[in-house]
């Protein structure tokens, strides 16, 4: 190639550039929008669970992410546990009390209101355009402190250091390896196998470290999900809460009966530390480190239940008294 040829490309090449910077300014001009850059969706997955959703995630993946002014982002939610988006004003906390099931303000967010989406679960989403530059923390409001992330919104003419779909990948790996270590958590059941001493879920690092971001909704005997206990009548079974990032309750209804219906943490305990199938046992919630004990005192089969996670995850055991 000539050097005159170069130097006259070089030159079309400014004009064109010239041409279309000047196309971008009278458009933005002439409309107000920001006119740089398309917006952009982007995707976020809430929770995470095993096949059989004895395990859960426990975060927000990707956990943080970069976009631009006028993007939207799009939450969801494939497991049955419920979880929420909400976006507090920046340095504040999302408000206290029992978590909202309603959704919050609209489907935009500029920092000067707090929005939630209320409960998500089961395949549904929530999104969100972001329509102002800033750092903004937001939460699960049922799953605190653990389920937190920050979503960076920059000016839209600036550089984004991932694009959506290295984030979603990112996202997909972070959130298989809680998945992994909530799975390796069943071999940290810290009593003797097939004894009277029970888990009431379990969690990597145990109760008494910070909460991880992966719980395993079971009960346990041994290091697997312990659907079925069998001990002689006289037998006294404690089971403790070994997660350190959810209630669970231990809940024996009246033989034939069901579950106390309403908000888990609104059962009250009920029934003493003995159990003969005639009347409601419930341990009340059950914080991380937390333990109930009973005392079966007539033979017989009973099921009982996590008020939390039963419906959803299948936390359900039962105890055969001979
Ligand atoms: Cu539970």
């Amino acid at each position: 190639m000539s050097s005159s040829n170069a130097m006259l490309r070089a030159s079309l090449a400014a004009a064109l550039l010239v041409s279309v910077l000047n196309a971008c300014a009278s458009s933005s001009e002439s409309n107000g929008s920001p006119p740089l850059s398309a917006p952009q969706s982007w995707s976020i997955v809430a929770g995470g669970s095993s096949q059989s959703e004895a395990v859960q995630a426990l975060d927000f993946y990707p956990n943080a992410l970069t976009i631009h002014a006028g993007d939207t982002v799009t939450w969801s939610n494939g497991t049955s546990i419920p979880h929420t988006v909400s976006i507090p004003q920046p340095g504040q906390s999302p408000p206290g009390g029992p978590p909202n099931p309603a959704p919050v303000g609209g489907g935009t967010y500029d920092g000067s209101t707090y929005v939630s989406s209320g409960f998500i679960t089961n395949g549904k989403s929530y999104a969100v355009t972001f329509t102002k530059p800033g750092t903004y923390a937001y939460y699960c409001i049922v799953h605190l402190p653990e389920m937190a992330g920050t979503i960076v919104v920059l000016p839209s003419t600036a550089p984004l250091p991932q694009s959506a779909a290295a984030a979603q990948a990112a996202g997909a790996a972070d959130q298989q390896s809680d998945l992994d270590a909530g799975a390796a958590s069943f071999s940290l059941f810290p009593y003797a196998v097939g004894g009277t001493h029970l888990a009431a879920g379990i969690s990597p690092g145990l109760p008494g470290s910070k909460p991880s971001q992966a719980t395993v909704m079971r009960f346990l005997d041994d290091t697997t999900a312990t659907s079925t206990i069998t001990i002689p009548l006289g037998t006294t079974v404690t089971w403790t809460n070994e997660a350190n990032n959810a209630p669970h309750t231990v809940t024996f209804p009246a033989l034939g009966q069901q579950p106390p219906a309403g908000p888990p943490d609104q059962v009250p305990p009920a029934g003493g530390s003995t159990y003969d199938g005639s009347a409601l046992a419930n341990s009340g919630v059950m914080p991380p480190g937390k333990s109930y004990t009973l005392t079966f005192t007539k033979t017989g089969t009973y099921t009982y239940y996590c008020l939390f996670h039963d419906g959803p995850t299948g936390m359900i055991g039962t105890v055969v008294v001979q």
